[in-house]
């Protein structure tokens, strides 16, 4: 596919934007930004600065989220805008374009816009989210939920590995948490949401294609799952003898991996990503270990089913083992459905460039899965190598970058066309 030139110079900008923003990391020669960090903080004030220059009215929320406004050309009077973001926050030895590039499309296409000066019913609120990937609090999805209304006070009492609560760490980032309700929109001001995000699956690559229209966020459940046995002399305790915690983990984590494999049907996937094992030495057999559990799928009913399962069989495992399982359901968020109205408008935006409507779920979440409660949601995703996301070796070309923001000044051009019919 040719680049036009404004894509190609889209596709400098974006890549330019992406390499600035992957130096705000705490880790040397890794990129790990997490939710209310010094590296956030740098990150915040530079996507600030980026917006002023776009010529956005720049505010910041009590949760952290950085807004860049573009008022509306002609004003109706009322206060409608456009909502467009992603996240600005990483998992640990992250990518440079999960969440960060949603942003970065979103700053361009506000520039772009107001550049060309096209003619604009409402205006347009570019969003960055600080705590979308839930590495360091027990949280997940809380600025973007903050924003639609939904914030869960008692997240803030959440605390990271050093002890630092949600509610500190926000003041240290200069919020005041006692306003974080302010960050909710009035519903009626809002036509809807739109976030721009690699694909972190395969398929757009797999069809040679830059860009896909996502149709749902898959729904995810997430639980602290702790097992409790009983510690012993590595020597002298015989096998049969044994409560042992990692032993009776390590079973039901090989159930969990079954249990997810027989629902590919529903897109079913479950996963084990931190675990600590007590007391951790090599002489002693480990009294307690607890692990996290990630399970999400295509349907709320399949997830929730599986969840059940997995519980059932740490029940089993633990009573045949003599040591106990503990669940605690830590985030629940529902499958999302992307709205008809906004999957069309990118309809008629890829169409307009050339482009096959390809239409996909998302298996990964997404701020949208909050904005969701808010207004309707609609997600552009951009091919990105091998599929590869949460990885260094994550990579999205800069031609794709450049189309993916021509596609969202489209879609943006043809909601505003819509608004004047
Ligand atoms: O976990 C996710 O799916 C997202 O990347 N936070
Ligand atoms: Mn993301
Ligand atoms: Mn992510």
């Amino acid at each position: 596919m040719t680049q036009t030139p404004v894509e190609s110079n889209l596709a400098q900008a974006a890549s330019n934007y992406i390499e600035a923003l992957a130096r705000h990391t705490s880790d040397e020669g890794a990129l790990t930004r997490l939710y209310l960090s010094r590296e956030h903080r740098a990150a915040a004030d530079e996507v600030a600065n980026w917006m002023r220059d776009a010529g956005l009215e720049v505010s910041e929320d009590n949760l952290g989220t950085v807004r860049g406004h573009l008022a509306p050309t002609r004003s109706d009077g009322s206060n409608r805008r456009l909502l467009i973001g992603s996240h600005i926050d990483t998992v640990r030895d992250a990518g440079k374009y999960d969440g960060n590039f949603g942003v970065v499309a979103g700053i361009l296409a506000a520039r772009s816009l107001r550049d060309s000066g096209t003619e604009l019913p409402f205006g347009l609120d570019i969003l960055a989210f600080g705590d979308e990937e839930g590495v360091r609090f027990p949280t997940t999805l809380l600025s973007s939920s903050a924003v639609a209304g939904a914030l869960d006070w008692q997240a803030l009492q959440g605390m990271d590995a050093d002890g630092v609560s949600v509610r500190e760490a926000l003041t240290a980032f200069g919020c005041d948490p006692d306003k974080a309700g302010a960050a909710a929109y009035d519903p009626r001001d809002v036509i809807g949401y739109l976030e721009v995000h690699i694909e972190q699956g395969p398929v757009l690559e797999a069809e040679n294609r830059p860009l896909g229209i996502v149709t749902a966020i898959a729904g995810a459940s997430r639980f602290r799952v702790s097992v409790r046995g009983e510690a012993g002399h590595a020597g002298t305790v015989p096998m049969a003898l044994r409560h042992d915690a990692l032993a009776a983990a390590s079973e039901l984590m090989l159930e969990i991996e079954k249990i997810a494999s027989a629902g590919v049907k529903d897109s079913l996937v479950a996963t084990v990503g931190e675990i600590t094992a007590l007391p951790g030495a090599v002489n002693v057999i480990p009294r307690d270990v607890k692990f996290s559990l990630d399970v999400r799928a295509a349907s709320d009913a399949a997830r929730l089913e599986a969840c059940e399962a997995i519980q059932y069989a740490g029940r089993r495992i633990g009573a045949r083992r003599g040591c106990i399982f503990g669940f605690e359901r830590f985030h629940d968020a529902p499958t999302v459905p992307c709205a008809p109205r906004l999957q069309a408008a990118m309809e008629t935006a890829f169409s307009g460039m050339g482009l096959q409507p390809r239409k996909l779920m998302s298996g990964a979440g997404h701020d949208g899965q909050a904005m969701a409660r808010l207004t309707d949601v609609g997600m552009i995703f951009v091919r990105c190598r091998a599929g590869i996301s949460h990885s260094p070796l994550e990579y999205a070309t800069p031609q794709d970058m450049g189309v993916a923001v021509e596609a969202l000044v489209r879609v943006i051009e043809t909601l505003a066309q819509q608004e004047r019919t």
